[in-house]
Formats: C-alpha cells, sequence, structure tokens
C-alpha cells in the first residue's frame, strides 16, 4: 500500500474523499501575480516604488525586461500544481512601437501578456497602477483636489477597463480589475471627507466605461494604512466596502495584509458572503504591517481557505496572491506562496465540514474541539505530495530547479 493509498483509507473513514478533493482542486483558478518577479517595478518608468507599498531586500536576479518576466513566469508554471490565471498590473505595459504615458494605454500594449496567457490556457486579471508615477500629486490620485491630476488618473482607470474587456474577449476568462490607490496623508487631515467624495466620483467614472459586466469585474481594495501615509487612507475599508455594496456589479476585494493587525479576514470572508455574490482577496502575509511577505501554510492562510470552501463559495471567491520579497530567491518566493495556497485550499477540501457544523448545530463544542483538533494531525502531506504528482509536479524536486535556473540564469543578469 503506498503512502497516498493509506492516507485515503484513513480520510475516507471521516467521511473525506480524497481523490475528489484532489480533482476538485486541480480546477480552483487562483491568480498569480505577475509583480513578484521584479519588485513591483514594471516596465513604464526607471523611477522607484512609490505610493505607500514597499520591498526591501535585494536578492540578485530580478527581472528586468518582459522575456525574463515572461521566463521567470515559465518556471513557477512548471514548478507548481494547480489552475492558474496570470495577474497583470498596467505599469507592465509593453511599449514595441513607442512610450505613452499611463492614461491613454491601449490593448496594443498588453498583446504579449494576451499571447502568453493563451498559449498557456490562462485566464488573465488586471490592475490600473496608481502608484510609481509622478502624477502622484501630494500623495493623491483619484481623490486628487488637482482636477488635472484627477482627470488623468480618471482616464487611466477607464483605458484599463478597456484593457481587461480586451484580455476577457481575447481568452474567453472574465478579467478581474482591481482599483487600489495609496492616496492618503502622513499626517492628520482637516478634511476627511472631500478625497472620500472625490474618490467616489472617480470610481463611478471608471466603472461607467462600457464593459461586459459578466466580462469584467471592477473591485475595490481597501486599506488602512501605507508608509508615508499613516495618519489618512481614503480607500479605507468601510469606504470600499460601502462602494461595493451600493455599485451594482462592483466587488468588494479584502487584502489580508489591509486590516488592524488583530483583525481576520478568515472571518470577514462570511461576513460579505452573506451580502455579495462575489467578492475577491489578494492573498498575502502580513508580519506586523502590510508587508507582503511570501504567502506560508499557516494558520491564517488555512483559516481562509477553510471558510470560501465551507461556504461553498469557490466560484464565489476571486483569489489572488499579492507578495513581494526582494530579499530571497523571487522564483522560490512566488512557489512557496503559490503552494501554500494550494495546500491551504487542499487541506480546506479535505474536512468534513458538514459533520463539523452539525455539531455545531447541535452545541456540542466538547466533541467539536477534540474533531478539530484531531483533524489537524491528519496525513495530509501524503494527499498533498500526490495532487503534486498528479498536477505533473512535486514536492522534493522543484528547489533542485530554481536552484538550477538560479545558477544558470538569474545570477548572470
Ligand atoms: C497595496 C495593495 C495592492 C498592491 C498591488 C501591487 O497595499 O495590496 O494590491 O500590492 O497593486
Ligand atoms: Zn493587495
Amino acid at each position: 500500500m503506498t503512502r497516498y493509498e493509506s492516507a485515503k483509507e484513513i480520510y475516507a473513514k471521516l467521511g473525506v474523499d480524497t481523490d475528489a478533493a484532489i480533482e476538485k482542486l486541480k480546477e480552483i483558478p487562483v491568480s498569480l501575480h505577475c509583480w513578484q518577479g521584479d519588485d513591483v517595478i514594471g516596465f513604464d518608468h526607471d523611477g522607484p516604488l512609490t505610493g505607500g507599498i514597499q520591498t526591501t531586500g535585494n536578492y540578485p536576479g530580478r527581472a528586468t525586461t518582459p522575456e525574463q518576466l515572461m521566463a521567470d513566469l515559465d518556471e513557477v508554471i512548471k514548478l507548481t500544481p494547480g489552475m492558474k490565471k496570470l495577474n497583470v498590473h498596467a505599469n507592465y505595459a509593453i511599449f514595441d512601437d513607442g512610450y505613452v504615458d499611463r492614461d491613454v494605454i491601449e490593448p496594443k500594449h498588453f498583446k504579449k501578456w494576451v499571447d502568453f496567457a493563451k498559449e498557456r490556457g490562462m485566464g488573465l486579471d488586471f490592475n490600473p497602477t496608481f502608484f510609481s508615477h509622478p502624477k502622484v500629486k501630494d500623495g493623491l490620485t483619484l481623490s486628487s483636489p488637482d482636477e488635472e491630476t484627477r482627470q488623468f488618473w480618471i482616464r487611466h482607470g477607464r483605458a484599463c477597463i478597456r484593457i481587461s474587456q480586451y484580455f476577457a474577449d481575447e481568452t474567453g476568462v472574465p478579467c478581474v480589475m482591481n482599483i487600489w490607490t495609496g492616496d492618503g496623508s502622513k499626517d492628520v487631515p482637516a478634511d476627511r471627507l472631500g478625497p472620500r467624495m472625490r474618490y467616489k466620483d472617480s470610481i463611478e467614472q471608471i466603472i461607467a466605461e462600457p464593459h461586459d459586466p459578466k466580462m469584467v469585474k471592477p473591485c475595490v481594495e481597501s486599506k488602512v494604512f501605507g508608509i508615508g501615509v499613516e495618519s489618512y487612507t481614503v480607500g479605507s475599508g468601510e469606504f470600499a466596502l460601502s462602494f461595493a455594496a451600493t455599485h451594482e456589479g462592483c466587488i468588494p476585494l479584502m487584502d489580508n495584509g489591509h486590516y488592524h493587525p488583530t483583525e481576520v479576514v478568515s472571518d470577514k470572508i462570511p461576513a460579505l458572503l452573506a451580502f455579495f455574490p462575489e467578492i475577491a482577496l489578494h492573498i498575502t502575509r502580513p508580519v506586523r504591517w502590510d508587508s507582503d511577505h511570501v504567502v506560508l501554510f499557516d494558520d491564517e492562510t488555512k483559516e481562509m481557505a477553510k471558510e470560501i470552501v465551507r461556504c461553498d463559495a469557490l466560484d464565489r471567491v476571486n483569489m489572488a496572491l499579492d507578495y513581494f520579497d526582494a530579499s530571497i530567491n523571487r522564483i522560490s518566493a512566488w512557489c512557496v506562496g503559490f503552494r501554500s495556497w494550494q495546500k491551504a485550499l487542499l487541506n480546506a477540501l479535505c474536512m468534513p465540514h458538514e459533520a463539523l457544523k452539525t455539531l455545531q448545530d447541535e452545541a456540542n463544542w466538547t466533541e467539536l474541539m477534540v474533531r478539530q483538533e484531531q483533524i489537524k494531525t491528519l496525513p495530509l502531506g501524503d494527499v498533498w505530495e500526490e495532487y503534486c504528482r498528479r498536477c505533473g509536479t512535486d514536492d522534493e524536486g522543484w528547489f533542485e530547479e530554481v536552484k538550477r535556473y538560479e545558477r544558470e540564469v538569474l545570477v548572470n543578469r
């Protein structure tokens, strides 16, 4: 008997079908962010990353061209199990026939990304880029009191809706388009409403750009604070949630690095599912702040995946990774994070949720605690190994390949 066969029997005694879990996980798309490979820099500017977010570290091998970034992505795709979408940011525009500013970018600037995704059978998600740009005026974009600045960024958002529609048309897969700005202030503001009213109007103008609501899904991502923007964030939790709740077709996006440290997104998932047909997630690992460390198979990651599975909401939650670590091998960072979320989903799919819910409804908290603790030491590793094998990868050799790629490709950049 193999280790997997033995694990399968153990799970079957609890009423869990591990083969079904494996097959299910194979078809759940998770959006792989392009920005782990180059520290969120992109191809449309030479400046540093700004806008309240920061990478730390200077590990060799950062991708500096579209070709390098795509080659690195191919490594990650090869070394990770599971279905992927590719998440592209507007600053990753590819200017083969001349640079244009962000307010006039066009589908043609993303054709290479479309070709890349189509060749690999992947859908695409998209993000306007409201940071790392000289037109971020006094830390503000869509909420700027300077009408010229605000209009520039509205035009950028609308251009991104058109590009999202192009992505959806080309791939046949719906495109999630996420709006996040770092707008806010370092010190105590005198007007908290004005910027929010302007932000609201700006997003309304962006989503008014014609699109097929079934194929282009605009999201609004909230945040609590950013570096240099500690006192006031325009797109706060209440703002983003209220906006999505009052605008048909707009999806709330929760990044689990964007809340106060004792708040947990796992608990917010079912709360939002009670009201929204769809929600979106940025899965990250905040260490003391929104540090965007590589996602691990840790307790809160597991808990988030459990909530999605338990709520039977795998088709209502748009899942995307969002982290950027420049202090370690970037391919490894990408792979560990993607694998961790896959593991969390597999773990969630291998739990006897109905039986546990019944214990709760019967107020049998004694047995519920006992069963939940037992589950923690079931042989998930053997199921994970089998899942990797069935997806054409493994949990042993992938890191050897990362090391080879570092030796032969990354260090020569
Ligand atoms: C920043 C937000 C945002 C970005 C990406 C690159 O705090 O999380 O989602 O990380 O747009
Ligand atoms: Zn995010």
